[in-house]
């Protein structure tokens, strides 16, 4: 089940069941306005079904703008959980080589703060380059949905967008590579309810368009991450609290080959078979 927070010309942001390709079904009659009771609900899925469909208005999605599936949650970002992202790293930095390749066969994963709720980028508006980069890329991953107890109520897609140039100079930029403005998209929407062996089986790909033509397209599956979902959500909760649920990216599997950087107007849209596309264009910032 996809669910997704929308808005019209007027009015406030909505709460709409995706119901097909075109129509979504507005939540508001339920008096569903909001994600978090939901999320903090025992079974959000079982809340879902049981309302009674004919009872919601049907809007067609050409006329909402999505807005990003999140209301307050923190957005944090687990790192170096695929092979090709430990070894796309060494490969970027002599000075940094030995921490990815260590940080890869630890117990304790590579997990970094990346952005609040209100500067998560939704489908369809800008992701940013920094100005001051020479090479930036997307970075596709799987984004898991915590509540405040640290479960796992959903999954969507996210960019976790990163300057390697300044990543690659030295692993104390990391902060700067990864959390400026427009660096974080989530979306179009969340899907609840599937288990860690059903979504293990989905892929992920990425289509990097340039003036119209494709200028890098790669995919790879979930099943690759290193670390299994419970242990990056245990290792996020440890010691932390998150009263509004927190989101989690869960690393990057698809690095374009080393030429390549993103450019002003590139059109990013990455993919995952259980979910839907996230898409969205470049600007610089
Ligand atoms: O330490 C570098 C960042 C790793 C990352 O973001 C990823 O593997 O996805
Ligand atoms: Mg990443």
């Amino acid at each position: 089940m996809h669910l997704c927070r929308f808005k019209t010309d007027h009015g406030p942001v909505r709460l709409g069941l995706v119901k097909d390709k075109s129509t979504i079904l507005d939540l508001t009659p339920a008096n569903l306005t909001r994600l978090q009771p939901l999320l903090e609900s025992d079974d959000p899925l079982a809340e879902l079904k049981c309302l009674d469909q004919q009872a919601l208005p049907p809007v067609p999605l050409a006329n909402v703008s999505l807005c990003s599936p999140v209301e307050l949650q923190e957005v944090w970002a687990a790192g170096v959980t695929y092979l090709r992202s430990k070894t796309a790293r060494m490969r970027e930095s002599d000075f940094s080589a030995t921490a990815y390749d260590r940080v890869y066969a630890a117990e304790r994963p590579e997990i970094f703060f990346k952005s609040i709720a209100e500067k998560v980028v939704p489908t369809g508006e800008s992701v940013g380059i920094r100005r001051d980069a020479r090479w930036s890329v997307p970075e596709p991953e799987l984004a898991l949905v915590l509540n405040s107890r640290g479960k796992i109520v959903g999954h969507t897609i996210g960019n976790d967008m990163s300057s390697r140039d300044i990543e690659g100079e030295n692993l104390l930029y990391l902060p700067q590579a990864k959390t400026y403005h427009r660096s974080c998209a989530l979306g179009p929407w969340l899907h609840l309810g599937a288990p860690e062996a059903t979504v293990r089986a989905w892929n992920i790909r990425i289509e990097i368009q340039r003036q119209g033509q494709p200028v890098f397209a790669g995919d790879t599956s979930v099943s690759q991450i290193k670390r299994s979902f419970t242990e990056l959500a245990e290792f996020l909760f440890r010691s932390q609290r998150f009263p509004h649920g927190a989101i989690l990216l869960t690393g990057t599997g698809i690095v374009p080959p080393d030429g390549f950087t993103l450019q002003a107007k590139d059109s990013v849209e990455i993919s995952i078979s259980g979910i839907g596309t996230l898409r969205n264009e470049v600007v610089v910032v």
